[in-house]
């Protein structure tokens, strides 16, 4: 196999070159190289989003060059970016130091990506965070939801971005916390699906929940279009066992996806007919009728996805060969006609056969399905490592298939998820890396592949390993993306900005201190502070630059704080004065010339003689507090 240089080589030599159409299974060409290389100087024309699993991160790829941009630290403090260290993204973590992020969901306007932000789950945490894409920060995070035990089928925003969900993976008794026995799993204890408002501004709020049977809640998808107004869940262990899942859990020969009508269950909840448990409006299925739906589905499914027109849902059991395809219409046909199969927790059950459009074989452990907007749907295939290309609408054959390595969890097509698919590039998103990357110790990097969907067959790009551990991602137009270049320092309304050296100043309140401090390369101003020992010292500093880059660090030693303040940017950093000595800080983010020089001392006094002269909430400037501090 030629090296990836060689072909890189090959393929700037030949300048033209010819389509060879690509082998759908075959190794790295120089046409696949060309079709990946992006000049130095050039920009991609996607960004891709990786959830970082179990980092709580955002990993940002440009495509289709698959360069690593950038990580956003989300649910999990971060040292690159101070994150989790200044006084506001440490309040948002609320003191956690993990979550396992496993599905990003752009904002959308229409059925679209629209480029305002993206949501993702903290599974384990049950909490949901917006990240904003005018910065790349997170800006909120929403939860624990109430009730809800792990949200793994979260966010999934709906087509104009009126909610996010989050669905119980794990059942517990709920009111919660309750003392109850595993025994009774099956009576005491419930599954939960809740609906997160997201308000025009992107803030979430509590908008319902829906009580469930301990079924585990596991994959979500939002109807669009023909299905505007229907989030649709998949659910295994309709068992409803609590021990030997991977047993007990595989018993029934149908599992559901739920069908939820989220405007039904809002007007349930705004009638009244809910009840308050831990804070959040809780509907029993049996006051809300309308607002859920039971239709049958063979064998432990986990995908669930829309297709762009929205009229199918697409659903594949993992111990299945096949991905069931519902339409919409019938479904709508059967809850019309009233034909239910009994009941479930008070949840209508439709019938399968009611509701089934087609079973598509598309081969072993499908997983996930995305869509390329030109008729197309590609399925991954965990135990076969494939992806399988089928045709939506007669026949439902499969046209295609491409071997990956290995053992694909989701994929993602770019601007997949949306009413308009590009159809030009799907990554598939491999748990298992073996030898495709030099080895690094007994655990390997995660692996992705992006392959280009343009031509007939699929065909293999590139290989990039990621770091763990991506589940879901999504790619979108990189022209849809407006980032800021600074924070507009006149527009900054942090109520502790300081914005000339001339308010630079110290602030006394009995033993708390507020220092405004000015960042510019290369000096903070003040540069040496004197408190005394136990106080605590809030260090509020403003980067004043307004040129785009220019970052400053503001990293105290002898402690594990160090915070970064991006151009036109407010921080607080919070310090305790714990003893008596001197404590040097300097500038952690290379920024000029002199960022060497970019340093200052904290002195600390060991008693109080001369601070209790300082007025207490007095605005005073450094050099005042300065003098008067003097022994
Ligand atoms: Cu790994 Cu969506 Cu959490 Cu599938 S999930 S593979
Ligand atoms: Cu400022 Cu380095």
């Amino acid at each position: 196999m030629l090296g990836l240089g060689a072909a890189l080589l090959l393929a700037v030599l030949a300048g033209c070159m010819g389509s060879k159409g690509g082998g759908s299974t075959g190794g790295l060409s120089a046409d696949a190289a060309q079709k990946t290389y992006v000049k130095p100087g050039e920009l991609d024309k996607y960004y891709a989003f990786l959830s970082g699993g179990h980092s709580g991160q955002i990993f940002v790829y440009g495509m289709p060059s698959c360069r690593y941009i950038t990580t956003i630290p989300v649910f999990t403090p971060e040292p690159a970016k101070g994150y989790g260290v200044d006084e506001e993204s440490k309040a948002m973590l609320g003191g956690r130091t993990w979550g396992d992020a496993h599905h990003p969901g752009l904002s959308e306007t229409d059925g679209d990506y629209d480029g305002r932000w993206l949501f993702i789950n903290d599974m384990p945490g049950a909490r949901i965070a917006r990240i904003d894409l005018a910065d790349f920060t997170t800006r909120e995070i929403y939860g624990p939801i109430p009730n809800v035990s792990a949200a793994h089928a979260c966010p999934f925003p709906t087509p104009n971005t009126e909610y996010v969900f989050a669905a119980s993976r794990f059942s517990i008794p709920i009111p919660y916390p309750s003392v109850a026995k595993l025994e009774d799993y099956r009576t005491k204890f419930n599954g939960v699906i809740a609906g997160v408002k997201v308000s025009k501004e992107g803030h979430m709020s509590m908008g319902f929940e829906i009580l469930t049977p301990p079924f585990d809640w596991d994959k979500a998808d939002a109807g669009k279009a023909a299905s505007m107004g229907w989030e649709f869940f998949t659910c295994y262990n309709s068992e409803m066992a609590y021990d030997s899942l991977e047993v007990k859990a595989s018993q029934n020969e149908m599992d559901y996806v739920a069908c939820v009508n989220w405007k039904v269950a809002q007007a349930a909840v705004d009638a009244g007919k809910a009840r308050t448990i831990g804070g959040a409006p809780v509907l029993d299925p049996k006051d809300a009728p309308g607002a859920i739906y039971l239709v049958p589905v063979p064998k432990s499914p986990h995908g669930v996805d829309v297709d762009p027109s929205g009229e199918f849902i697409c659903v594949s059991g993992k111990l299945q060969a096949e991905v069931s395809v519902f339409a919409i219409a019938k479904i709508q046909k059967a809850i019309d006609a009233k034909a239910f199969d009994g009941e479930q927790g008070g949840i209508p059950v439709l019938k399968y056969a009611d509701c089934l459009e087609a079973k598509v074989p598309v081969g072993l452990g499908p997983l996930h399905t995305q869509f390329d907007g030109k008729g197309y749907a590609y399925t991954s295939l965990f135990l076969d490592s494939q992806i399988a290309k089928w045709k939506i609408g007669a026949p439902w054959n499969v046209v295609d298939k491409i071997d990956v390595y290995y053992s694909i969890g989701h994929l993602m097509a770019s601007e997949g998820d949306t009413r308009h698919p590009t159809g030009e590039y799907v990554v598939a998103l491999d748990k298992i890396a073996k030898d495709r990357y030099l080895p690094v110790g007994p655990s390997h990097p995660e692996a992705a592949q992006l392959i280009d969907l343009r031509g007939p067959k699929m065909q293999l790009l590139y290989d990039f390993p990621t770091y763990p551990e991506p589940h879901y991602a999504q790619m979108i137009l990189a022209s849809k993306i407006k980032p800021l270049k600074v924070y507009d320092l006149a527009a900054n309304t942090n109520k502790y900005v300081t914005r000339k050296a001339e308010d630079a100043r110290v602030e006394r309140h009995g033993k708390r201190v507020d220092a405004y401090v000015i960042a510019v390369r290369s000096h903070f101003t003040p540069d040496k502070f004197r408190v005394v020992a136990g106080d605590t010292v809030y260090f509020h500093v403003t980067n004043v630059e307004q040129d785009e880059d220019i970052t400053h660090g503001f990293g105290v030693l002898f402690s594990s704080q160090d915070m970064q303040i991006d151009p036109g940017e407010t921080k607080t950093l919070k310090w305790v004065a714990t003893k008596a000595g001197i404590t040097p800080y300097y500038c952690s983010n290379f920024c000029s010339a002199l960022h060497q020089e970019m340093q200052g001392y904290i002195e600390v006094a060991p008693s109080a003689a001369g601070v209790a002269t300082l007025q207490r909430g007095s605005r005073q400037n450094v050099d005042l507090v300065a003098l008067e501090m003097k022994h």
